[in-house]
């Protein structure tokens, strides 16, 4: 056995009393290693170092910090294949999705290196006579982040990238199933320079780690991605202790995809099969509600039955796999009850749904697609966060729109048609951050905003240059000259 893999604070790889198995879901014989479950003094060290970084760190000027970043960015294109089989083989998404979730990470540590020359403030007359007023913009100071387990690389990147480019310090503390890219990319960038206590990694679990983060009064922001009943324990926590937090919250997804009956068929199936299944549904901008009009519904179906039976659902690195396993047995568990549910409430399965025996043991599930569902039914109203979809009938492309928009979620919803009209008339009225015209609810560009409406998100986006409204603050100075 060799040695656990180790939490890094304060400048230092450092062993925790406690460790866990890394397992991958394609195969829960293969332990990708163990890894460090830190302590609440762990997070406490982790947080006192990056405290006493931030005066330093913060006034570096900003090229020095693009130096880094750059070299993170260079570091992880380099090694793409490699950091990619690890994500894959940790999380169980397919190797192309793996590869091309660590490429995004490198062309987001590229696009904040660039920002970091790029943070500009402004000048005006004050009302005052003779009197000037500036604005400008300040990192925050120690940011404690909370990541999924869906996105091992691009959700810690895209909040490391821009927190570590505007001159804040990290204590970052990622989902315990998913630790191995999370090393990594904590490797990564200390060996590209970032000063002691800047940068700080703690493992382990939230109960624990999370909760001590959230607890603890130098702490100056929050940023969490997760499930909705988590990210509201992370609100109530974050601004109900001794400091009131910063705090960014992405949470969950309903998100609809319509289909009109004057949509280029062929488009909408490989949307929908795109945007539901892939990744094995486990995306929060997932199309978990297929939203289609009357006169295409039966060709619809027939066409995604179809491609879904062609779909090929085995181990993530083998080649030729289009669908990964289901990360772990929670959420198999999970996937299962609400299949059930969905056939109780009335909504018939029209494909998949059942477990798949491949030759090691995984948390293999064919992909489910349900149809006359309503949109009032548990399987079109709670998110899921796996590969099943519901397809509900609606009339016209009025009563479509209300449906999409009929969900305590808003974070991307799309729509599949060849009307200019409707596709404009979509984009305004759909209440969601994030609307797809003829493209996957799932899969985004990393150099504009990300984030939704709703029960799905609170606070500033992620991502792009709106990136600085959560991660700097604002300063107005006034001087009489
Ligand atoms: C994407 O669809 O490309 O947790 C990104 C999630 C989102 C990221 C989705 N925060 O699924």
């Amino acid at each position: 056995m060799t040695a656990p893999f180790r939490n890094f604070i304060a400048g230092e790889w450092v062993a925790a009393a406690e460790a866990a198995p890394n397992v991958n879901p394609s195969n829960v014989a293969d332990v990708v290693g163990d890894f460090a479950r830190g302590s609440a003094a762990d997070v406490d060290a982790a947080v006192a170092a990056a405290k006493a970084a931030f005066p330093a760190w913060s006034r570096t000027v900003p090229y020095a910090r693009h130096e880094i970043l750059k070299t993170v960015a260079a570091e992880i294109f380099a090694r793409k294949e490699e950091l990619g089989r690890l994500l894959s083989r940790e999380e169980g998404k397919t190797l192309a999705e793996g590869i091309g979730e660590v490429t995004r990470a490198g062309q987001i540590f590229e696009f904040f290196a660039a920002e970091t020359v790029r943070l500009a403030g402004e000048t005006l007359p004050s009302v005052r006579p003779g009197v000037g007023a500036e604005v400008t913009r300040e990192p925050l100071g120690v940011i404690g982040m909370i990541t999924p387990w869906n996105f091992p690389i691009a959700i810690p990147a895209w909040k490391i990238a821009p927190a570590l480019a505007y001159g804040n310090c990290v204590v970052f503390k990622p989902a315990e199933l998913v630790p191995g890219s999370a090393h990594a990319l904590v490797d990564i960038i200390v060996r590209a320079g970032v000063p002691a206590g800047v940068m700080n990694l703690v493992m382990g679990k939230g109960s624990v780690v999370g909760q001590r983060l959230l607890d603890h009064p130098d702490v100056h922001a929050i940023t969490f991605t997760g499930s909705v009943p988590t990210g509201r324990r992370v609100a109530a926590a974050a601004i109900g202790g001794e400091t009131m937090k910063k705090i960014q919250l992405e949470m969950g997804g309903k998100n609809p995809l319509v289909v009109l009956d004057d949509a280029d068929l062929a488009i909408a199936v490989e949307t929908a099969v795109n945007g539901a299944y892939f990744s094995t549904g486990q995306r929060c901008t997932a199309s978990s509600r297929l939203i289609v009009t009357e006169g295409i519904h039966d060709r619809f179906v027939a066409a995604v039955t179809e491609r879904l039976k062609g779909l090929v659902v085995d181990d993530a690195l083998k080649a030729g796999t289009h669908i990964g396993p289901v990360v772990d047995e929670g959420q198999l568990d999970q996937d299962m009850r609400y299949i059930e549910i969905g056939r109780s409430e009335g909504a018939r399965l029209a494909f998949g749904g059942e477990l798949l025996d491949r030759d090691a043991e995984g948390f293999y599930l064919q992909p489910a697609l349900f149809t006359e569902a309503t949109n009032s039914m548990r399987i079109a109203r709670e998110e899921i966060f796996g590969p099943v979809a519901a397809v509900i009938r609606v009339k016209d492309y009025d009563e479509a729109l209300a449906v999409a928009n009929d969900t305590p979620f808003g974070l991307s919803s799309g729509i599949c048609t060849t009307s200019l009209k409707h596709a404009t008339h979509f984009k305004r009225n759909a209440d969601a951050g994030m609307v797809m015209v003829n493209l996957p609810t799932a899969g985004v560009d990393f150099h504009v905003p990300f984030g939704g409406r709703k029960g799905s998100s609170y606070g500033p986006r992620e991502q792009g240059s709106y990136a600085r409204e959560f991660f700097t603050q604002v300063k107005t100075a006034y001087t009489l000259a």
